[in-house]
């Protein structure tokens, strides 16, 4: 019988406690005065949950571990919520201390544009996805085999000359990547072929700051490899890429060219965007402009990989980004690209 009565009780308390957690959620408190009344109410020391907790010496002892429960929730509900309206009040009182009006318009914020260098690089990374290239990163400190030797490029290699370097001071084997070669030879290191990927990214080249060079640029490079991949194919590929970049009228032309990590190797030419063809300053008077390196890949580069290069060919082709966003929109100071000058930069609003 007194078993009944407990319980009943109990019940009581329950539904006492679904009661005051609905009007603690329904509580709305704007001022700082109004979530003092809500701490009054329900958290103060004479305040609901104090009450409600009072409860618990007239449980029986083999239900308190169950109502333990349910009033330690109910307490944890009241914190939240005497937080949550904290939280609310807090700006909007600071606002109304500070004299803000929300209604007056906003000050004008000038909109960010997309650097020019993104834009064209993100068109290149377009156009070769849609021939199945996939893209690659890496990192941009890199260890000498990767940036070189994997390359083809040994120690006592006169062509290192050929990339001015700049080395980490602390440990010589540690570089800034000269190419983004680095990517493609840690693509070959996880991946068997076929292999179809291009790096762009940022490389060093320790060179003195002038219009036509940089201590760091941008480069698309590209390297596919699998069974019968030829001279042809890249080719075909590197023509179809000009043609989507500048338009079908480019005109290109191949001239046999030196590359440690390729062999044969050659550069590719395209007809001048600027004169098409007629002669002007860009041109040199020539009609033509140099716009990428190319070549099979060397043997001895597959070879490094564990590729077996009597089974499989490749191509490699490296592009710099600021050459040909130069083309696209005549920049003629590398310098502009990292100067941060709104007034270049602004230009190129609107493009993709
Ligand atoms: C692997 C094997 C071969 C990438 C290549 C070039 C030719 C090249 C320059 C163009 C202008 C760099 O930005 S630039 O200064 N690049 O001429 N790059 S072939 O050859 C590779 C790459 C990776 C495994």
């Amino acid at each position: 019988m007194a078993k009944a009565v407990y319980l009943w009780e109990m019940e009581q308390i329950l539904q006492q406690i679904e009661a005051y957690k609905s009007e603690m959620a329904a509580f709305e408190a704007t001022t700082p005065d109004a979530v003092e009344a809500f701490r009054i109410k329900y958290l103060g020391t004479k305040g609901l949950v104090k009450s409600v907790l009072g409860e618990m010496k007239n449980v029986p002892p083999d239900q308190r571990k169950e109502f333990g429960q349910v009033l330690n929730e109910f307490k944890a509900f009241a914190e939240a919520r005497y937080e949550a309206l904290q939280g609310a009040a807090a700006p909007i009182s600071a606002a109304a201390n500070a004299g803000i009006d929300w209604s007056l318009p906003a000050d004008p914020t000038e909109v960010g544009t997309r650097h020019p260098l993104s834009i064209v690089r993100g068109q290149m990374v377009s156009i070769f996805r849609r021939l199945g290239f996939a893209v690659a990163e890496g990192p941009e400190i890199e260890d000498d085999w990767h940036n070189f030797g994997a390359m083809n490029l040994p120690e006592d290699h006169p062509a290192r000359d050929m990339q001015d370097t700049f080395y980490i001071q602390q440990n010589p084997d540690w570089l800034l990547r000269t190419h983004t070669s680095s990517v493609q030879a840690r693509v070959m290191e996880t991946q068997k072929p076929p292999i179809r990927v291009i790096c762009p990214g940022r490389v060093y080249r320790n060179e003195t700051i002038s219009a036509r060079a940089h201590c760091f640029f941008h480069q698309v490079e590209g390297l596919y490899i699998d069974e019968n991949v030829s001279f042809a194919d890249l080719k075909q590929t590197l023509y179809f890429f000009v043609q989507e970049m500048f338009g079908k009228d480019v005109k290109v032309r191949f001239r046999p060219s030196y590359f440690p990590f390729t062999e044969p190797s050659a550069e590719m030419d395209i007809s001048c965007q600027i004169c098409s063809g007629k002669g002007c300053n860009i041109c040199k008077h020539t009609g033509w402009v140099e716009i990428l390196g190319s070549g099979m890949v060397h043997p001895k580069v597959l070879e490094n990989f564990g590729i077996d290069s009597t089974k499989y060919t490749g191509f490699a082709f490296g592009m710099g980004v600021e050459r040909i966003t130069q083309l696209k929109y005549q920049v003629n100071d590398l310098r502009l690209y990292s100067q941060n000058d709104m007034r270049f930069l602004k230009q190129f609003t609107g493009a993709l």
